[in-house]
């Protein structure tokens, strides 16, 4: 079992409360989909993501970033238990949409950029710390699931 500490907690939450979910979701979907475009073939049926401003532009991008950081903040809320929270999605990834799981850490550093930026000097190497920590278990948490 994962362990956090008083602050890698406090922090988590701190962010996630701070955040503008559809703003970050919709960013950080668009950039992994522009910055490692061999994860376009997911996305096959979100129409045009011709380029990098099609892609920023495509509704069902946005739409789907959301998706994404809802899902994160179901993580925020099972920090104990975020294997099994995860063990659906995880199936789902694997034996429905076929995900290759390296994927999972990129769209998590595409989130962590993201969400850098948008805290700007409050994002501290502490906080880049806990954020890191907890995507790194997400990312584990997905990829569970594979066999
Ligand atoms: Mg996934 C669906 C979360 C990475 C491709 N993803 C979903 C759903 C959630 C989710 C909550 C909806 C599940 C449902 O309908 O029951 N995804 C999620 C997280 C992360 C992640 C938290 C990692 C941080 N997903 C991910 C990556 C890819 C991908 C890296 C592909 C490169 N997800 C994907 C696709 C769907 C979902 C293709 C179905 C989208 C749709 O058809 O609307």
């Amino acid at each position: 079992m994962v362990v956090w500490t008083d602050f890698e907690r406090a922090t988590i939450k701190d962010i996630f409360s701070k955040i503008d979910c559809e703003s970050v979701g919709h960013q950080a979907l668009a950039r992994c989909l522009v910055v490692y475009p061999w994860t376009q073939r997911y996305f096959g049926n979100f129409g045009n993501l011709y380029n990098a401003a099609a892609i920023l532009g495509n509704p069902k991008v946005a739409a789907h970033g959301l998706t994404v950081v809802r899902g994160l903040e179901t993580a925020v809320k099972n920090m104990d238990n975020i294997k099994a929270t995860f063990t659906d999605l995880s199936v789902l990834h694997s034996e429905k949409l076929r995900v290759d799981p390296d994927n999972f850490r990129l769209l998590a550093d595409c989130l962590t950029i993201v969400i850098a930026s948008s805290l700007g000097a409050s994002f501290t190497a502490e906080v880049q710390g806990a954020l890191q920590k907890f995507m790194a278990v997400v990312v584990s948490a997905l990829g569970k699931q594979y066999h």
